[in-house]
């Protein structure tokens, strides 16, 4: 039995209850044989046993207050999970499906993701399952400080840097740097996605989603091809898929679907400019459901479903984990579906990616197509401790020049393993080698 069979075989004994978790690890594990056949000092120095193994777990209780008097205790989590290359980072989730499973799975990809990105920024995520949805501001703030009150003790902009994920944005963030600065006595850059007027980054909003569109189309210039003309089929309708959706339109192609946890919408007209516009209100300030996008426009709403049934050329899944299922990934292919940019994490499973790469569809995972977000915001943290922000030209252009690196590198190290346009090899195995070499440089830590 091999090194990494092993690995993963001790690590499902370990880890019972966290299937999303080991479903991270399978998914790189299983690719990294051949790296680690070629480079025997990797297994000697027992990289796989740490590197599967946080460096630190915060779990914590979060008690808050709701507007009507009534307590409340949700749980809190921060994994700081690899540090050789940087400061933890990695985004906070505030969603009722988080629990440590879910954590660690996110950790993990963050620590290849950004090793990908070229920064100095190690691996971490965090979050509570606490639920924004039906809060009121000041719950939301009551929540957010009590949170941070704890994570406090944990984070610093040279320790640990969170930023935003699945319901933290720019609302969330403000009171979690509020209540920092007021504990800590501190302006630093200790979180990213900061408001435009103290201390965030042009482009961080609209990164992840610019990200995932420029990898697509990378992957498309690597065939001769592009982005403009080709129906795209989109999931979510939060941040990612909002931003992938207006790069998509820069790029002359045709977003017809959103979605969220009720349903989608299908607008064979396209999501214009105007009509995103008006989902970033119905979503951002209003905080609604797709649904309203159908009575809006007159077109159709699918309750109950997400979008992989309707006929495009490309598919951005931009909401959550699991949500390309194998007959899902099955129909997308038998549709003429040519590319697959992953914005949201691990969000297509490990059998549909099996069937895509199988069908030669150009397939770019998550921690490759989505590590936009996290490279914007080591550039909010290279800002914040020069305290010169860039202009948006500035950020953009670094953003894709970004994109293309890691198209590059997840290309090239798939070629020299024998596994030409096979992204999830290519960044799995780019990713993993500048970490274990960093690991390998700081010695048994
Ligand atoms: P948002 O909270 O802004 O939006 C999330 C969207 O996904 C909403 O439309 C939400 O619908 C939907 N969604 C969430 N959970 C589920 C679910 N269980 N089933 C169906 N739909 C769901 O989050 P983001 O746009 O920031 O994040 C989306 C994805 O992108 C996540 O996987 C995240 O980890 C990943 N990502 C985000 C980055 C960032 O910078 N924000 C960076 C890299 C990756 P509803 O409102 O009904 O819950
Ligand atoms: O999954 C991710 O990469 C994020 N949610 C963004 C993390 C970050 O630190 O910007």
């Amino acid at each position: 039995m091999s090194y990494t069979h092993d690995v993963l075989e001790m690590s499902k004994k370990r880890n019972p209850a966290e299937p999303e978790f080991i479903q991270a690890l399978a998914e790189v594990l299983e690719t990294l044989d051949p790296v680690l056949e070629q480079h025997p000092e990797y297994q000697e120095a027992q990289i796989l046993e740490r590197l599967v193994e946080p460096e630190r777990v915060v779990i914590f209780r979060v008690p808050w207050q709701g507007d009507d008097g009534t307590y409340h205790v949700n749980r809190g989590f921060r994994i700081q999970f690899n540090s050789a290359l940087g400061p933890y980072k990695g985004g906070l989730r505030f969603h009722p499906t988080v629990n440590l499973g879910i954590m660690k799975f996110l950790a993990f990809e963050q620590i290849f993701k950004n090793s990908l990105t070229g920064l100095q920024i190690g691996g971490g995520k965090g979050g509570s399952d606490f639920d924004p949805k039906g809060k009121s501001d000041g719950e939301v703030m009551r929540f957010c400080q009590s949170f941070m009150t704890e994570l406090s003790r944990h984070v610093g902009p040279d320790t640990d840097v969170p930023a935003g994920d699945i319901g933290v944005g720019g609302r969330e963030i403000g009171y979690l740097f509020g209540q920092y600065k007021r504990l800590c006595n501190e302006f630093t850059g200790v979180l990213t996605g900061k408001g435009l007027n103290w201390g965030g980054s042009l482009v961080r909003p609209e990164a992840t989603g610019y990200g995932a569109v420029y990898f697509a189309q990378e992957m498309l210039g690597g065939v001769g091809d592009s982005l403009d003309g080709k129906t795209a089929i989109v999931s979510g309708s939060g941040n990612v898929a909002q931003f992938t959706c207006q790069k998509l339109l820069q790029f002359g192609a045709k977003p017809v679907t959103l979605s969220d946890s009720s349903g989608y919408i299908h607008d064979p007209d396209g999501i214009d400019k105007e009509k995103l516009a008006w989902v970033m209100e119905l979503k951002n300030i209003r905080r609604g459901r797709i649904k309203e996008y159908a009575d809006e426009f007159k077109c159709e709403y699918i309750a109950g479903k997400r979008p992989w049934e309707v006929p495009g050329d490309a598919a951005f899944p931009s909401a959550t984990q699991n949500e390309i299922s194998k007959g899902e990934a099955e129909t997308l292919i038998k549709n003429g579906c040519k590319v697959v940019a992953e914005g949201a994490n691990m969000p297509t499973v490990p059998e549909g990616v099996d069937a895509f790469i199988k069908a030669r569809v150009l397939f770019g995972p998550g921690k490759a197509a989505n590590a936009g977000g996290v490279a914007t915001s080591g550039l909010e943290m290279s800002q914040n401790a020069m305290r010169l922000p860039w202009s948006f030209e500035e950020v953009d252009e670094k953003l894709h020049g970004i994109m293309k690196g890691i198209y590059r590198s997840s290309a090239d190290a798939a070629q020299r393993y024998h596994q030409a346009g096979n992204f999830v090899v290519g960044a799995n195995i780019a990713g993993f080698m500048k970490v274990a070499d960093a690991m390998i440089d700081q010695g048994l830590v």
